[in-house]
């Protein structure tokens, strides 16, 4: 299974980029340690999402981390990268999986036992569990679920041993142990958190992915 421990979104928002071009913010964060990246964009046209993840694709071969593409299960198809991040209502999982390689990552969203339930005998190889914190990156969350409700959706799915989990939402610095630490269940623990601000938005990406990937290697279970 792939290294979850810092999974990457990105996001192309004025906000969040503040000038930046994108593809340099993820190359810093790569460089920085990040495990995984999303190339997350809701607005730009198919044409600029296959010509930018061509790119991103590109980069993170040169350090060896895949790629998955939220939503566009066509854009992951035309490019040929490692898989994709559906949401809730987003393409169901039977139909990107007919339409992807049989060895595509597909990861499902999910904020309740019910999905994450759903998402594991559909076959997801990854939850990504949230949102942790409220958060103004993504402001449509319907579901602030904290340490209390992943812990209850990771006890729920203990015996689903091969599936991967991620939080996300709202994690940055000053949470990440917190988030980690408390929301595991006797048998089964976060595989780590993704992230969009606190690396996209730092002035210096590299070293905010330094800071993380160390504070994630630091608690004892991911030594
Ligand atoms: N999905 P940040 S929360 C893209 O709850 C996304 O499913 C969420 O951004 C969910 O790290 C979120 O800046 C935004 O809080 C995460």
């Amino acid at each position: 299974m792939v290294d979850l421990s810092l999974y990457l979104v990105t996001d192309s928002t004025p906000a969040i980029l503040k000038g930046r071009d994108l593809c340099t913010v993820v190359e810093e964060a790569l460089k920085g340690g990040v495990t995984v990246v999303q190339y997350r964009d809701k607005t730009s046209d198919t044409g600029v999402l296959v010509e930018t993840a061509r790119k991103l694709h590109k980069l993170c071969q040169a350090y060896g981390v895949p790629l998955l593409i939220n939503d566009r299960v066509d854009v992951a198809v035309a490019v040929g990268v490692e898989g994709v991040h559906l949401g809730q209502d987003d393409m169901k999982f039977e139909e990107a999986k007919r339409l992807l390689p049989k060895n595509a990552i597909i990861g499902i969203s999910a904020s309740s036992i019910e999905q994450a339930q759903k998402a594991i005998a559909d076959g997801a190889d990854y939850l990504g569990i949230g949102a942790m914190f409220a958060t103004p990156t993504k402001t449509n969350t319907k579901s602030i679920i904290g340490t209390v409700g992943t812990q209850a959706i990771l006890n729920a799915i203990s015996d689903a041993t091969n599936v991967g989990t991620v939080s996300i939402g709202g994690i940055n610095h000053s949470n990440v142990q917190r988030v980690m630490y408390q929301s595991q269940s006797p048998k089964k623990k976060l595989d780590g958190v993704a992230i969009i601000s606190a690396i996209m938005a730092a002035d210096d990406p590299k070293a905010s992915t330094e800071e993380l990937a160390r504070l994630i290697k630091s608690l004892p279970s991911f030594a």
